[in-house]
C-alpha cells in the first residue's frame, strides 16, 4: 500500500526540496496534502504534474495521514503531537524533539535500526551533524571514535530564503558602492546583525551559557546520540560563509587505535551516500559549488594527523537542504514505506 502523506512547510526552502525529491525519486504516495501557515495558504504548487493548493496547517489536517514530513520550525512542537494522536508518523526536521530519549534521531546510512524504535515521531538531525556523520561512520566502524574537532563553513541558505536574499542584496549593494544592509545574520532573533557578503561570521544561532553556540552544541549532542556513545568528545566551531548552498566541514578525528588513510578511503568508497573526491596531484577535492543539488556528500583532503597516529583529518561537503534536511527525512520515509511500517 502507498501512504497518505502530508508536507508541513511546503512553501519554504526545505518544503520545496521535498517536492523536487518526490518527483526525482518517484516517492510513492496515495494522497498528498501540502500544509503551511495561514500566510501561505492558498498558494498553488505542482507536484509530479498535479496542482495542489496549500492548506493552513491545523490539528485536523492530519486526519487520515500516514506519514507527515515536517520541514522545521517551532510549529512542530504543537502540531507533531496532534499528528501522532491522529495516527500519523511524523518525520520532523525541527530541533524540538531531537534530544528526547523517546525519539530516534536518524541518518539512514548511519543508524537506520533506530527508526524501528519510534513512538510516532522520528527526528531528522541538524544539517551540519548529518553531513559530518556520513564521514564519521565509516571511520567509527574501523575504530571507535574518541574525539572530534570540527570547524564548519556553512552556506547562507541554512538561514532560509531570507539568508539567500540577504547575500544577494548585499553583494549587489557592495558592487554598486552602496551600503550593505544586514537584518538576518548571524540570527534574525538577535539585536545585532552583520553583513555576510565579503565577510565570515563566527556565530550560527544564539550563544549558550558555555560560550558555544546552539548550532555547535547540536553538533556535540546529536553526534553522540546518532553514534550511541555519550563519551565521544566533540569540539565544534560553526561559521557562516558567503556561499549560497552546501555546507563544508573540516574534521579532525581521534580514534581508539590507528587507522590507515587507505583503509579509511576504502571504507568511505564503500559507504552509501558518500563519494571520495581526493586527488591532491590533480587538485581534486570537494567544494560547495559542485555538491549543490546533489544527493551525495563528498569527502576529501583525507590525511593523517601530523603528530598523532590515531588522528585522521578530512574535509566533507554536502548540500544541507538536500542531504542535510529534505533528502534525509525522505530516506526515513522510504524506509517506512519499504517495510510497510506506517
Ligand atoms: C544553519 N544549521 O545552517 C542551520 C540550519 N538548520 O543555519
Amino acid at each position: 500500500r502507498k501512504p497518505n502523506v502530508a508536507i508541513l512547510g511546503a512553501t519554504g526552502a526545505v518544503g520545496q526540496e521535498f517536492i523536487t525529491l518526490f518527483e526525482e525519486r518517484q516517492f510513492p504516495f496515495a494522497e498528498l496534502k501540502l500544509l503551511a501557515s495561514a500566510r501561505s495558504a492558498g498558494t498553488e504548487l505542482s507536484v509530479c504534474g498535479k496542482t495542489y493548493i496549500v492548506e493552513e496547517a491545523k490539528p485536523e489536517s492530519f486526519e487520515g495521514i500516514d506519514i507527515a514530513l515536517f520541514a522545521g520550525g517551532s510549529i512542530s512542537k504543537t502540531l507533531a503531537p496532534e499528528a501522532v494522536k491522529r495516527g500519523a508518523i511524523v518525520i520532523d526536521n525541527s530541533s524540538t524533539f531531537r534530544m528526547d530519549p523517546n525519539v530516534p534521531l536518524v541518518v539512514p546510512e548511519v543508524n537506520p535500526e533506530d527508526i524501528d524504535t519510534h513512538k510516532g515521531i522520528i527526528a531528522n538531525p541538524n544539517c551540519s551533524t548529518i553531513i559530518m556523520a556520513l564521514g564519521l561512520k565509516p571511520l567509527h566502524d574501523l575504530s571507535p571514535i574518541k574525539r572530534i574537532v570540527v570547524s564548519t563553513y556553512q552556506a547562507v541558505s541554512g538561514a532560509g530564503k531570507e539568508g539567500i536574499d540577504e547575500l544577494n542584496n548585499q553583494t549587489k549593494a557592495h558592487m554598486a558602492e552602496q551600503e550593505m544592509e544586514a537584518n538576518i545574520l548571524p540570527s534574525a532573533s538577535l539585536p545585532k546583525h552583520y553583513p555576510i557578503a565579503f565577510n565570515v561570521i563566527p556565530q550560527i544561532d544564539i550563544f549558550m551559557d558555555n560560550d558555544y553556540t546552539k548550532e555547535e552544541m547540536k553538533m556535540v549532542l546529536e553526534t553522540q546520540k546518532i553514534l550511541h556513545d555519550d563519551a565521544i568528545q566533540v569540539v565544534p566551531t560553526t561559521i557562516r560563509i558567503p556561499v549560497f548552498r552546501s555546507h563544508s566541514e573540516s574534521v579532525l578525528v581521534e580514534t581508539e587505535s590507528p587507522v590507515s588513510v587507505a583503509d579509511f578511503k576504502a571504507a568511505c568508497d564503500a559507504f552509501p551516500g558518500l563519494i571520495v573526491k581526493d586527488n591532491p596531484k590533480e587538485q581534486e577535492y570537494p567544494m560547495p559549488l559542485y555538491t549543490s543539488g546533489k544527493d551525495d556528500c563528498e569527502i576529501g583532503r583525507i590525511r593523517k594527523d601530523l603528530y598523532n597516529d590515531k588522528g585522521m583529518n578530512f574535509w566533507i561537503v554536502g548540500d544541507q537542504i538536500r542531504k542535510g534536511a529534505a533528502l534525509n527525512a525522505l530516506q526515513i520515509a522510504e524506509y517506512l514505506v519499504e517495510k510497510q511500517s506506517f
